[in-house]
């Protein structure tokens, strides 16, 4: 039987690179877009997927071009398209309301219509996220609570949404979107609150930084391992049936939650090193996410098993490592477990 291919928009981000692990073990021919420029710098902009490079095929295009799109589609014709790119950073989406509404909206749709055209039996999954239900209506929220996005990099994936729903409807596309909430891991970019927390912590035990900078600490969040979720992503593509689905923990954290456990993983107390800065809080701000993933329990039968402290514990010892205080961690810190 010839290998199922697979197309990966954002291949080398946090989910594209578990993704590709992922469907590699299961014996796909994975094909993945990158931009024209990770090409030319491999060693830093390929730096999560490089243990990899010889069982992908990567190919430039970028999700301001349709026409880039549209030939790669073209090229590889994918059975399974998974569509992760995006400019992801809530906070810069207040910066640059407008390159990320064009990045996110276009791109989707430009990929969208690049698949209706070329490979119209190809399935797609598309990245939506929790970002959309914003300023909750209800808690916790299912594939039914209604969108209040707080950020343009909200109603981007909203719009996404709609979109893919809009191509399922009038084109008959196997189009599914994921409303997945916030999952980390020690691949997590460091702009995000948990890597910025966990690399935080292993300098400041290294002893090259005194102090961590953090915006609101009482905000929540539902936050899972990403080597959970991507196998939620390909579990939509293998359903007769498109549809939505919520995946998460079913727990809510506050960032100062997170903090005190990162640091309790060294033996240190978060209060003597954090420190509040104003100019990190956000204009708007989603207060509290919590998810209710019974449908993707039922349907897919996907559930999270990496808990809460496990997650905290895997960032932290991992940054820690890569500052060379794996060791000092355990035995001059005392840290409680690991
Ligand atoms: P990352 O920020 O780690 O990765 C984003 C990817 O998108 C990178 O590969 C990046 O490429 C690529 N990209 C960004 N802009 C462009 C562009 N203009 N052209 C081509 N590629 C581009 O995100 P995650 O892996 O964490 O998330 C994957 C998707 O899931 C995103 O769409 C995100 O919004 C969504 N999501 C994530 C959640 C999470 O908690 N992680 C939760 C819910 C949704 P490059 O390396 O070149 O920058
Ligand atoms: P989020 O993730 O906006 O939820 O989007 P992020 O980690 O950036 O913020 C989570 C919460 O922490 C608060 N916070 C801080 N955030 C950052 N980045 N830096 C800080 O210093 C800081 N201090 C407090 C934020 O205000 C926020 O409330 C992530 C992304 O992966 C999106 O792409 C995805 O769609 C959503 O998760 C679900």
């Amino acid at each position: 039987m010839p290998k199922r291919r697979a197309l990966i928009t954002g291949i080398t981000g946090q989910d594209g690179s578990y993704l590709l692990e992922f469907l590699l073990a299961k014996g796909y021919e994975v094909h993945g877009i990158v931009r024209r420029v990770a090409l030319e710098d491999p060693e830093h902009r390929l730096s999560r997927i490089m243990d990899y490079h010889d069982q992908v095929q990567l190919h430039a295009a970028s999700l301001e071009s349709y026409a880039s799109l549209h030939q790669v589609v073209a090229k590889v014709q994918p059975d399974e398209c998974y569509h992760l790119a995006s400019q992801s950073f809530v906070s810069y989406s207040f910066d640059d309301e407008f390159s990320t509404l064009n990045t996110n909206i276009n791109g989707t749709h430009y990929l969208l219509s690049a698949v209706k055209h070329n490979m119209p039996a190809c399935k797609v999954y598309f990245a939506g996220s929790s970002e959309m239900f914003g300023k909750v209506d209800e808690v916790p929220q299912t594939e039914r609570t209604r969108f209040h996005p707080r950020s343009t990099y909200g109603i981007s994936k909203v719009a996404g949404f709609e979109l893919t729903r809009n191509y399922r409807e009038a084109y008959g596309l196997h189009a599914s979107s994921g409303i997945l909430f916030n999952h980390e891991s020690p691949r997590r970019g460091f702009e995000f609150v948990t890597r910025k927390i966990s690399s935080g912590v292993a300098r400041i035990v290294a002893g090259t930084q005194k102090e961590l900078r953090l915006g609101n600490l009482d905000v929540q969040r539902d936050w899972g391992h990403a080597r959970e979720y991507v196998e939620a992503m390909w579990l939509m593509l293998q359903q007769p049936e498109p549809d939505d689905y919520v995946v998460a923990t079913g727990e809510t954290h506050s960032v100062r939650e997170f903090a005190t456990a990162a640091f309790a993983w060294v033996g240190l107390d978060y209060s003597d090193y954090v420190t509040n800065d104003p100019v990190l809080f956000r204009p708007s701000e989603v207060d509290l996410l919590l998810g209710n993933a019974s449908k993707a329990r039922e349907r897919l039968g996907w559930r999270p098993r990496i808990g809460f402290q496990e997650l905290v514990r895997e960032m932290v010892e991992a940054d820690c490592r890569a500052v060379g205080v794996g060791h000092a961690m355990r035995s001059e810190l005392g840290a409680v477990a690991i």
